[in-house]
């Protein structure tokens, strides 16, 4: 299979799964690692029909996923990194702004990303070399300065300690900008960097499957995606703060966080 044959297997599990999100009723949270920090039944169901699907696609397929404590090795010939439901506290409450996320990895060589916002119905997709799209738009990061243009974050809800820091930076990211924007879902917040709707998108602890497709689009899409303090992302299980932008806005928010 080339690198858009795995694009159709994703898009199309995650168009399937999508299903179970829009028909969810009596959605039960239960509590992960803390109180902010839940899981449900759709999240773990979503999670075994994108598996089921792409192991079929892709024989030998491994996983990277939230739930289940499902981690491959990430140096895997195939391996899908997966977060069924990005924004489930979104989902759990009803705010309709949540996400498949799904990236495509062969022997750590990032490839394939695709995210679908099935409240929205827009598809985010990006194959390596090839740009990134929104329902088959081409898509491109703003390169606005960071006065002319608006920066989402997500506030690490899971991570104790990062919130003094975060609303600090966020502060300073309202006064050096247009407006700031918390929406929930990280996948959704790096997509809109890609799509050039917010300049930049900064997170002071963010797990893998939050932005493993998230990351290829912002690039595909010509941003810049790092840690908060612009060295590589290390695409590993650290919990790394991330800083993705336009090349203007990412720089100037860099600076600004080094300052805060
Ligand atoms: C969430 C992210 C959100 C972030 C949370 C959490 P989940 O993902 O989308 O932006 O602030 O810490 O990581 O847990 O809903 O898949």
């Amino acid at each position: 299979m080339n690198t858009h044959d795995i694009l159709s297997a994703i898009v199309g599990a995650e168009r399937e799964a999508a299903r179970l999100m829009l028909q969810a009723h009596g959605i039960l949270a239960e509590r992960k690692s803390g109180r902010r920090d839940v899981v449900t039944e759709y999240d773990r169901r979503v999670q075994a029909l994108l598996t089921e699907r792409l192991s079929a696609a892709v024989p030998g397929a491994r996983f990277f996923c939230e739930e289940n404590d499902r981690h491959d090795e990430l140096g895997a010939e195939h391996l899908f990194l997966i977060d069924p439901i990005d924004g489930t506290m979104n989902f759990v409450r009803g705010l309709n702004h949540s996400c498949l996320s799904v990236a495509y990895w062969s022997r750590g060589e990032r490839l394939v990303g695709a995210v679908f916002n099935p409240y929205a119905d827009e598809l985010f997709t990006a194959v390596r070399g090839e740009g990134a799209y929104c329902n088959g738009r081409r898509l491109s990061a703003d390169g606005a300065a960071l006065r002319d243009t608006i920066v989402v974050c997500g506030t690490a809800p899971y991570e104790s300690g990062a919130s003094e820091k975060t609303f600090r930076l966020m502060q300073r990211a309202y006064d050096a900008s247009l407006d700031i924007r918390r929406q929930g879902s990280a996948a959704l917040d790096l997509c809109s960097v890609a799509a050039g709707r917010a300049g930049a998108y900064f997170e002071l602890a963010l797990s893998l499957w939050d932005y493993a497709a998230g990351a290829i689009l912002v690039e595909e899409a010509g941003g810049i995606c790092t840690r908060l303090d612009g060295t590589p992302l290390p695409y590993d299980a650290s919990r790394p703060t991330i800083l993705a932008g336009g090349r203007a806005a990412y720089e100037e928010l860099r600076r600004l966080a080094a300052e805060t």
